[in-house]
């Protein structure tokens, strides 16, 4: 839809399938009431005062995600913005490679902090700031009784100040007392990782807070001694909080905000970075009969996460992301919190479509939610539907 630049604009809707709706245009405040019967319809009036391009939604939970929004263009339409936009979603099946049996080793690891506009979904960007133009930055993985150099170079066309606290790190800020780079300077330093676990690092520049929602944020995995157990899947997930002054779902260019970031409230929450990095981006995919290990942080930089998968129960939870306790087992939720981590394992027993979330489910309406896709046999022991045929359809639908 397009309309001139402070236009009256009425908006009418018919209720085509008699279940219950509404329309709004958050921008410009207009919400109309429920209509439920099939054949009712409402309408909104509001005046159109800002240029630019719009969303007008049913606000019902979830209908949304099933489809209904659309995009309302006010004066003539802008760029696209994200065609220029870099794509910063991590993949979360790069988790390096596993350490094994070897010996302690000297190890070097490069890092560029960046500044960037990135594709935050579909028509919205936002400028991130990383470590190696990805959020999270690259998984780190080394053993314990490495020597690890870390080389930072902060890019020349940034406009901040950058640098590296890593919670493996034993010394001062973790590395961040002596890698505070300007642009276009390259700092280093090398440690021995003296703890195994699953660590977060993290930009400690002030506000330390900006730095880490804007993206700065990644894991380093200390492998103890003889290594992980091996598995079938590993996936790097970290979960991480966007504080825009746009509201969530807006188009175009998103701005942060120091007032939300300040308050505690983010407009968007996400797993690897943006809203879609993996529901659509990326697939997280299994066999029946596999195991899969889930490296799993926050970013945050402020909320403590309730990780959960839905349908599954983990077998093994590393809480706290200790390597050297007993898991714990038999698990649904674990909390995480901000600059923490965890590691989970479990045996994928039934195909079908399992939603990472965290189960602070208010914030999956804020982007927050990644799929695990099954493939494989159905065993009826384990789970059938009384509608054949209905299980995996049902599964999926109950979650979007
Ligand atoms: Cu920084």
């Amino acid at each position: 839809m397009q309309v001139p630049e402070n236009a009256v604009v009425q908006i009418n809707v018919i209720n085509g399938d008699g279940a219950i709706h509404d329309i709004a245009v958050p921008q410009f405040g207009a919400k109309s009431d429920h209509i439920t019967g099939k054949g009712a319809a409402t309408a909104i009036v509001f005046r159109a005062n800002a240029n630019g391009t719009f969303e007008y939604l049913c606000t019902l939970p979830g209908h949304k995600a099933a489809g209904m929004f659309g995009k309302l263009i006010v004066g003539e339409p802008q760029e696209q913005a994200e065609s220029s936009a870099l794509d910063i979603a991590k993949n979360p099946t790069e988790v390096g490679v596993p350490v094994g049996k070897r010996g302690p080793e000297h190890i070097t690891v490069d890092l560029e902090t960046t500044e960037v506009v990135g594709k935050l979904a579909d028509g919205s960007t936002y400028k991130y700031w990383t470590f190696n133009n990805t959020v999270p930055g690259p998984f780190i993985r080394v053993r314990v009784g490495d020597t690890v150099t870390i080389n930072l170079a902060n890019a020349s066309d940034a406009s901040h100040i950058h640098s590296i606290d890593l919670h493996a790190v034993t010394g001062p800020g973790g590395g961040a007392d002596v890698t505070q780079a300007a642009p276009g300077q390259a700092k280093s330093f090398t440690f021995t990782a003296k703890h195994p676990g699953l660590f977060v690092y993290h930009c400690a520049t002030p506000m330390v807070a900006q730095h880490i929602t804007n993206g700065m944020y990644g894991m380093i995995l200390v492998e103890p001694e003889g290594g992980l157990s091996a598995v079938d899947r590993e996936f790097y997930v970290m979960q991480g909080e966007l504080y825009t002054a746009e509201k969530h779902g807006a188009l175009g260019h998103q701005e942060f905000s120091l007032e939300k970031l300040l308050d505690e409230n983010p407009e968007h929450l996400m797993f690897n970075g943006t809203m879609d990095a993996l529901s659509k981006q990326y697939k997280l995919e299994a066999k029946v009969g596999e195991t899969v290990r889930i490296f799993f942080g926050v970013g945050g930089p402020n909320l403590t996460s309730s990780f959960h998968v839905i349908g599954e129960v983990f077998d093994k939870v590393y809480s706290q992301a200790s390597l050297t306790s007993p898991p714990l087992t038999d698990v649904q939720t674990t909390s995480v919190a901000p600059g923490g981590a965890t590691m989970v394992e479990f045996k994928v027993d039934y195909p079908g479509h399992y939603v990472l979330v965290d189960h602070a489910l208010s914030r999956v309406e804020k982007g927050l939610s990644g799929v695990l896709t099954v493939t494989g046999p159905e065993d009826q022991k384990i789970f059938h539907s009384h509608e054949p045929g209905a299980a995996a359809a049902a599964t999926h639908k109950a979650h979007h």
